[in-house]
């Protein structure tokens, strides 16, 4: 057969992917034809993304699909709350700052100055985290605030390199909603918090939903490209959005997620926000999910602590660490959340230590007693996420789904089970770009809008993890 072949783009925090993939007989298959390395660039005192290297390293994943024939549509997702500002021609002013930069520590401390907690969440439903959209524009416009006064628009990562393929401007609601600047209720720019810190309103393109059909390609990319007759759809833009999106859960409401990659999230779904007293001091997040759903989830740190360590150690094969960390017995577990594991460096693996020790736990410096460490950490922070969230949602969890890089580590998928004592599903590894591809095919009609999750059902290859009694 021929059916319509989609091409996902999915930009992560430590690498990015171009897959091409199609639906056919209710299944999803698809290869990730390109993969290349992504790491922000310290410069300065700042943190930067490198935009164009991404562009240049998607164009060549673009050639290589159209090599392979023709394509129905292009999806873009990425991390959330980074953004770019255009001036007067739509050319980006000043560099894409890493939502890892510096620049916003002391900020959140800060908002109660012009709008007390409670109002902000009441107006957003979203956690209070210092590399929220909000903090980092707040601190952009202290830092230069010539810059700012030229900005005309403002988009989010996957927004530009949407405006890049097609020239179509346009906000999608899943990651606009991880802003701080978003109303979860209204399903819309939050105007009481632009106006009340001065972030002019104009700057806000329109919000189009998950599936939106943005506009053929602009001619040059094209060209450069090879691609005849391809569309741009916007799919859940944001990479959690779609990983959710993608999980292959059956029905029922008794089951929670995570989805591990260089962040942890995790949660559950609900039809609407729950923005309550509660939910603020627990400081859970309210984000948009396909459908008008709420991705209801709690944001700590996840693999990112793990792959700085492993880059200190001069980037070695992880297996044999993990082996090794999980025939170890300690139960030494880190605090993920800990700001100062927040930030890049090879230094990470001695914060860790040090950190270990103002505890009163001397570790041995060896990579698997360090990695342990840091799993166990996770695990044990992703079950207290759970834990809260089913409190204030008055949810019962008895399943987890676990999807992205975290789900193939066997040792955190049974760390986690034994931590909430719920059965944990592990799989698929590559949930975002299912969730990108899927959504692009709903969207031109190849699948029913409801099929995402069953497809992936018949689709994914799926692990268990049970609790260990001790
Ligand atoms: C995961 C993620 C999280 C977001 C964090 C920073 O990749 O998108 O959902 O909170 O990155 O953008």
């Amino acid at each position: 057969g021929s059916a319509a072949r989609h091409i996902a783009i999915d930009l992560g925090a430590s690498g990015g992917r171009v897959a091409l993939g199609a639906v056919e007989g209710g299944r999803l298959s698809f290869d990730i034809l390109h993969r290349f390395p992504n790491r922000a660039v310290p410069l300065g005192a700042s943190l930067y993304w490198n935009m164009l290297e991404l562009w240049r390293e998607i164009r060549h994943g673009l050639r290589i699909a159209s090599g392979q024939g023709p394509v129905a549509s292009i999806g873009v997702t990425t991390w959330g709350v980074d953004y770019a500002l255009f001036d007067a021609d739509a050319l980006t002013i000043g560099m894409v700052h890493s939502h890892r930069d510096r620049r916003t520590e002391g900020v959140i401390d800060t908002l109660d100055e012009t709008m007390p907690r409670a109002d902000l969440y009441q107006a957003t439903g979203v956690q209070f985290l210092p590399i929220n959209t909000l903090p980092q524009l707040l601190a952009a416009k202290r830092a230069s605030p010539d810059l700012f006064s030229r900005a005309t628009r403002f988009l989010m990562l996957p927004d530009l390199i949407h405006y890049w393929l097609c020239g179509v401007v346009a906000c999608e609601h899943t990651n606009a909603s991880t802003t701080q600047l978003y109303d979860p209720v209204r399903r819309d720019w939050s105007n009481t918090v632009l106006t009340a810190f001065g972030i002019p309103r104009a700057m806000f393109p329109n919000l189009v939903e998950p599936g939106t059909i943005l506009g053929p390609l602009l001619p040059a990319i094209a060209a450069d490209t090879g691609l005849v007759g391809t569309i741009v759809i916007a799919p859940a833009t944001h990479d959690t959005a779609s990983a959710i999106a993608a999980i292959p859960a059956e029905a029922g409401e008794d089951w929670a997620y995570i989805s591990s990659g260089t962040w942890c999230l995790a949660g559950i779904e609900r039809p609407r926000p729950l923005i309550s007293e509660a939910a603020r001091r627990a400081n859970i997040t309210n984000e948009q999910g396909i459908a008008g759903t709420t991705r209801l989830l709690k944001n700590t740190s996840g693999l990112f602590i793990l792959q700085e360590c492993l880059r200190a150690w001069g980037d070695p094969p992880i297996e044999p660490i993990l082996q090794d960390a999980a025939a170890l017995c300690s139960d030494v577990a880190i605090d993920p959340t800990e700001p100062e594991f927040a930030h890049p460096g090879v230094t990470m693996p001695d914060r860790i230590l040090r950190w270990c020790a103002a505890c009163g736990v001397v570790l041995d410096p060896t990579p698997a007693v360090i990695t342990r460490a840091v799993l166990r950490g996770l695990a044990a922070s992703v079950a207290a996420s759970l834990a809260e969230i089913d409190q204030v949602a008055d949810h019962h969890t008895n399943r987890i789904h676990i999807v992205g890089g975290g789900s193939r580590i066997d040792l955190l998928c049974q760390a986690i089970a034994d931590c909430t004592n719920a059965t944990v599903i592990a799989g698929p590894v590559e949930a975002t770009t299912a969730g990108n591809l899927l959504v692009q095919a709903a969207s031109i009609g190849v699948i029913a809008p409801g099929a995402i999750r069953p497809v992936m059902r018949a689709t994914a290859d799926l692990r268990r993890f049970i609790p260990t009694t001790r």
